[in-house]
């Protein structure tokens, strides 16, 4: 038995272009949704992130920049940068590519972006609105797009038991109270986890997010699961690979996602989303 191949590049696909109707509508009530992206330094991985975010945005027919600064930028030059735009009609959304360089500290350029703009969902106040779950707060884009995927297989996360191996601010933590809200029971494991892979046997959902190529192997994962792969890691050969060990995993699981080619694009469509959201109430158009 195989499993079903979680296809996130189309549905992906599929937003954008129900991004790129809604845009054009704006467009005809005078306003282009613009998104701007900073990046400090030079980190490869992120230059090609940043760049593909740009083309999203062209190619829904939004409005894009990338502001490019050097590794050695100063906090109080990142901070002048995000003012800048946070005063800026034309920019209804702001992010700040992360990581950023170790001298500048990364939560007091978070707590600078003015919530209204904060496309990531990464301001406390974004977080705050989504724990106690609002409706006006950005969901940050990487845990939108799982929850996305979980549905688009069919499931119903209603008392299911869902796994999330990660609590980083971006994307387990996060993800984790999403899948809360869609009624599943949640499980965080993380590094200091004991027993591991008693707990990840026990899931219907498996969220593998913690940074480290091919770790959750077939001993994970028991049979009929929905396997999510946040994974995007770089080994040496230059491939691009998942937490997931989807050779074998893909064996036993009943759906997972592929990397390259699942949750990444999804990420970025949950960008143009939250952009076009973003657009729509800074100018008070429902
Ligand atoms: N501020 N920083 C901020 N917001 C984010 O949401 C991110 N993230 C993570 C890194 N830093 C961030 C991203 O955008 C990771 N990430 C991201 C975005 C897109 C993709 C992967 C990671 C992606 O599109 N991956 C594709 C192809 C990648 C390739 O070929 O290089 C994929 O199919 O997985």
């Amino acid at each position: 038995m195989s499993a079903q191949i979680i296809d996130g590049k189309a549905r992906a696909k599929e937003i954008k272009e129900e991004v790129k109707a809604e845009v054009e509508q704006l467009k005809e009530k005078g306003v282009v949704p613009g998104l701007s992206v900073i990046l400090v330094g030079n980190d490869p991985a992120s230059q090609s992130y940043v760049k593909m975010k740009a083309k999203d945005c062209q190619e829904v027919g939004m409005n894009s920049e990338v502001i490019r600064m050097e590794e050695s930028t100063s906090q109080e030059e990142l901070l002048a940068e995000v003012e800048r735009l946070n005063q800026d009609p034309n920019v209804h959304g702001i992010l700040v590519q992360l990581p950023i360089p170790d001298h500048i500290d990364e939560k007091v350029i978070i707590n600078a972006i003015a919530p209204s703009k904060d496309v990531d969902g990464f301001h406390p106040i974004n977080v705050g609105k989504m724990m106690i779950g609002e409706e006006d707060a950005y969901l940050p884009c990487t845990p939108r797009g799982v929850v996305d995927l979980i549905k688009l297989t069919g499931t119903d996360l209603k008392g299911k038991h869902a796994v999330v191996v990660g609590r980083s601010n971006i994307v387990g933590k996060p993800a984790s109270m999403l899948l809360l809200k869609e009624h599943a029971t949640v499980t965080v494991c993380h590094s200091k986890t004991t027993n591991l892979k008693e707990i990840t046997k026990q899931a219907d959902i498996l969220v593998a997010a913690v940074g480290r190529a091919h770790m959750i192997t077939e001993d994970f994962v028991s049979p009929g699961t929905v396997v999510i792969d946040v994974g995007t890691n770089r080994i040496e050969s230059g491939k691009l690979v998942g937490d997931v060990d989807y050779e074998k995993v893909s064996q036993i699981a009943s759906h997972i996602t592929p990397v390259p080619g699942g949750v990444g694009p999804m990420t970025r469509a949950m960008l143009l989303m939250n952009t076009l959201d973003a657009a729509k109430t800074i100018h008070g158009i429902k």
